[in-house]
């Protein structure tokens, strides 16, 4: 057995924060497949070991954390990598991570829910969120104009936190061409030793009609 095991599954951007992190750190880790499109993640025996429904979960020893985020700090904490050198960057880190969880990410991954899995067309729905997702990636760019990485001159988990979902292209339906320093920066991250495409990391979730 994985000294690490993580739910994830191949579209989870959320997830592969987690997992590009175990992958880049050399973890003995092991995914936890997710039948999450036929509703795994909303079984009672899911929510018995995450009660908010959600991927990823890291399973470590005693320790069973969800929220990429606090993984991301557990797994820096333990590995001795990718985390702050002072109590300065950690608040750093963190204003980062928070604003990935609270704009980046959340509009970016609904806006390509909506476009390339419900494939509902566009609607005013779309409309607001792709405003906002370029809202967010625009103050991403701003800060990578000048730095390689987001809080300075090396990688942190809040890079691999807002890389998440960035490295879906032809999904989302913003194109990171329009974001030079992101694009940039997003090339820096795919030369880190170990990295992987998500689809080459994580297990595939059927979704339902294929299922
Ligand atoms: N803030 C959470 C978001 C996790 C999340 O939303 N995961 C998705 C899969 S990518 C999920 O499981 N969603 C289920 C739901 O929202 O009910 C994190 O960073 O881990």
């Amino acid at each position: 057995m994985a000294e690490f095991e993580l739910t994830c599954f191949d579209r989870s951007g959320n997830s592969y924060k987690a997992a590009l992190m175990l992958e880049l750190t050399g973890c003995d880790w092991a995914p936890r497949g997710v039948d999450y499109f036929n509703g795994e993640t909303r079984t009672e025996d899911y929510r018995a070991f995450n009660v908010m429904g959600e991927a990823p979960v890291l399973f470590h020893g005693d320790t069973v954390l969800s929220q990429s985020g606090v993984i991301l700090d557990y797994l820096a904490e333990i590995t001795g990598r990718f985390g702050p050198e002072s109590p300065a960057e950690r608040r750093e880190i963190w204003r980062w991570i928070l604003f990935d969880n609270h704009k980046l990410t959340s509009y970016t991954a609904t806006l390509r829910a909506m476009r390339s899995l419900l494939k509902t067309g566009e609607t005013p729905v779309t409309e607001f969120l792709d405003k906002r997702a370029r809202g967010a990636w625009d103050v991403l760019d701003r800060q990578l104009r000048t730095r390689d990485f987001v809080i300075g001159d090396r990688p942190t988990i809040a890079d691999l936190s807002l890389c998440g979902y960035l490295f879906y292209d032809g999904e989302i339906g913003i194109e990171i061409a329009d974001f030079p320093a992101m694009a940039a920066w997003r090339e820096r991250i795919r030369a880190l030793p170990g990295w992987k495409h998500p689809y080459d990391l994580m297990p595939v979730a059927p979704l339902p009609e294929t299922a």
